[in-house]
C-alpha cells in the first residue's frame, strides 16, 4: 500500500499522454537537497537548460506563477509553470506546465525526496504530458527522461558539494 507521499507518483494518464519516473540517488541529507528544490522562483540554479525566470505573481507559495527561458538550441523558447505543491514536512515539490512556446503541453511533474542510509537520499521525479502531434509516446518519454535525469545528475552535483562545505565548516 503505497503511504501519501508515494500515492503523488501515481498519475491519472489519458490516451494521448505518456508518464514516467526517474529516480537518482544524492550523497547528501534531505535539508540540503530540500533547500535547494524548493526554491520555485530558482530553477536556474540546477536546471542547466533554463537560461533565466522570472516570478510572474506570487510569493513563492502554492499558485505562484514563474516564466522560465530556456536556452537555445531546444525545440522550445519558454515555459509558463505554475506551482502546485509544496510540502516542506514531507518534501513534497509539483509544479505543472500552463503555457508556453514549447511542445510539452499539459506536463506536469511531482518530485519527493527520500531519506536513505549513509546520509544519503533517494530523488523520486515523475511526470505526465501530453504526446505532441506527430510523435509517439516512446519518444516523448526518451526526450522528458532526458531532461529529468540531467536536472537530478545536477542537483546531486550541487547538493554533494554543499554537504562537503557543510562538513568541512561545522565538523
Ligand atoms: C523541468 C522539466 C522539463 C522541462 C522542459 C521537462 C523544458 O523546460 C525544456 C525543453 C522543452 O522542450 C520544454 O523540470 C520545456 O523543467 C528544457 C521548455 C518545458
Amino acid at each position: 500500500v503505497p503511504d501519501a507521499v508515494a500515492r503523488h507518483h501515481i498519475h491519472a494518464v489519458g490516451p494521448n499522454q505518456c508518464c514516467s519516473a526517474v529516480i537518482q540517488e544524492i550523497a547528501a541529507p534531505v535539508p540540503i537537497i530540500w533547500s535547494v528544490l524548493r526554491r520555485f522562483d530558482n530553477p536556474q540554479a540546477y536546471k542547466h537548460f533554463v537560461k533565466s525566470c522570472q516570478v510572474i505573481v506570487g510569493d513563492g507559495d502554492v499558485g505562484t506563477l514563474r516564466e522560465v527561458h530556456v536556452i537555445s538550441g531546444l525545440p522550445a523558447a519558454n515555459s509558463t509553470e505554475r506551482l502546485e505543491i509544496l510540502d516542506d514536512e514531507r518534501h513534497v515539490i509539483s509544479f505543472s506546465v500552463v503555457g508556453g512556446d514549447h511542445r510539452l503541453a499539459n506536463y506536469k511533474s511531482i518530485t519527493t525526496l527520500h531519506t536513505g542510509g549513509n546520509n544519503s537520499t533517494v530523488v523520486v521525479e515523475s511526470y505526465v504530458v501530453d504526446v505532441p502531434p506527430g510523435n509517439t509516446k516512446e519518444d516523448t518519454c526518451v526526450f522528458v527522461d532526458t531532461i529529468v535525469r540531467c536536472n537530478l545528475q545536477s542537483l546531486a552535483q550541487i547538493a554533494e558539494n554543499l554537504a562537503i562545505h557543510n562538513k568541512q565548516n561545522h565538523g
